[in-house]
């Protein structure tokens, strides 16, 4: 299987997070990508697909917002990374006027996602690589490939940024795929964590099937998505499925809730699946609590390959810097 990476993904470096109530080390950060690179071969060189396919999933006003913001902030007279601290509450207009903090708190709905120097960058090329490894699936005939994006992308949303995401690379991915005749796309979410961004995105999108199983969000971040009873709304009605597990869940408990997932996505009549993969289910991973083990992700690559469509795999999230690269490299051995 190919692997795509560009270099200028590690331009991002955030230094901290607030994390429940304390600045800690930021998690996403180098060392992830690091770790993923050394473990496996193969890598490919992203190519520029340029704007165009990222305004089809992002407002142009957010993509520039993002483009500028440190710079913006730097100006302000700040120093470090550009963080929001004041956020737009349900029914108040999400006004910028302009001023950083103002667009910072507009553009995002969590405190955990600074903008660094090196941020836009990163997080263009990581959807590049998205792009990349979807070129490569269009052309090459071959039935799998792995994007190691970097920074993640699936709490990004049409206008905003959360969750260590700024671009949401499956959803950019799958728009394009679409633009190339290669539908009815699917995305599965396998990351802990519920993919809003990417359920927002398409929740009234009738021509994308969306299914994330994921720590249930009343005990777990993104907390105010991801329930099970939201199923997508007018001509998207019945093409999102939120299908949550309780904090501990392990393969055994976690494989039957796979099956409900692939059944769903085959049922569509998927003809390509975009998998957003996070090692954060993994059961050393230091922010999430289910209790996976390596051994189980190639049974889970096993099942989704089963499913006999072109898959192409995005990297999300995965914290376990020591074990982050042998567990990628198990889920990506099962296809
Ligand atoms: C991203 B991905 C802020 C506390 C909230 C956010 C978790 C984001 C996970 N420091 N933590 O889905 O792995
Ligand atoms: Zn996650």
């Amino acid at each position: 299987m190919k692997l795509f990476f560009d270099e200028r993904q590690t331009a991002h470096a955030p230094l901290r997070e607030l994390h429940n109530g304390d600045w800690v080390p930021f998690a996403e950060n180098v060392e992830r990508p690091r770790s993923i690179v050394a473990a496996l071969d193969d890598w490919q060189p992203v190519r520029d697909f340029g704007m165009a396919p990222l305004l089809a999933v992002h407002d142009a006003d957010y993509l520039g917002f993002l483009e500028r913001a440190h710079r913006d902030w730097i100006a302000a007279g700040r120093s470090g990374d550009a963080i929001g601290y004041t956020f737009p509450i349900r029914r108040r207009r999400p006004l910028g006027f302009g001023r950083i903090d103002a667009e910072l708190g507009a553009y995002s709905y969590d405190a955990g996602t600074p903008i660094a120097e090196g941020t836009w960058l990163s997080a263009y090329w990581s959807a590049q690589g998205a792009l990349t490894g979807l070129d490569h699936l269009a052309t090459s005939g071959e039935a799998h490939a792995f994007v190691l994006c970097r920074p993640p992308g699936h709490h990004a949303g049409r206008d905003y940024m959360g969750g260590y995401c700024y671009l949401n690379n499956a959803a950019i991915a799958a728009r394009a795929a679409q633009a190339r005749g290669l539908g009815p796309v699917a995305i599965l979410d396998i990351d802990y964590h519920h993919g809003n961004g990417t359920q927002d995105i398409f929740y009234a999108d009738g021509d994308v099937f969306f299914a994330s199983i994921h720590a249930d969000p009343r005990t777990d971040y993104p907390f105010y998505w991801g329930h099970a009873d939201e199923r997508g709304e007018g001509a998207g009605e019945g093409t999102t499925l939120n299908l949550p597990l309780p904090r501990g869940t392990d393969g055994a408990a976690y494989r039957p809730a796979l099956g409900t997932a692939l059944t769903a996505i085959a049922d569509w009549g998927t003809k390509l699946l975009i998998v957003s993969f996070g090692a954060d289910t993994h059961r050393s991973d230091p922010i999430s609590s289910f209790a996976l083990e390596r051994e189980d992700y190639g049974e889970l690559a096993q099942a989704i390959g089963g499913l006999g469509v072109p898959v192409l795999i995005v990297m999300e999230g995965g914290y376990a810097v020591g074990d982050l690269g042998a567990n990628v490299a198990a889920f990506l051995s099962g296809f």
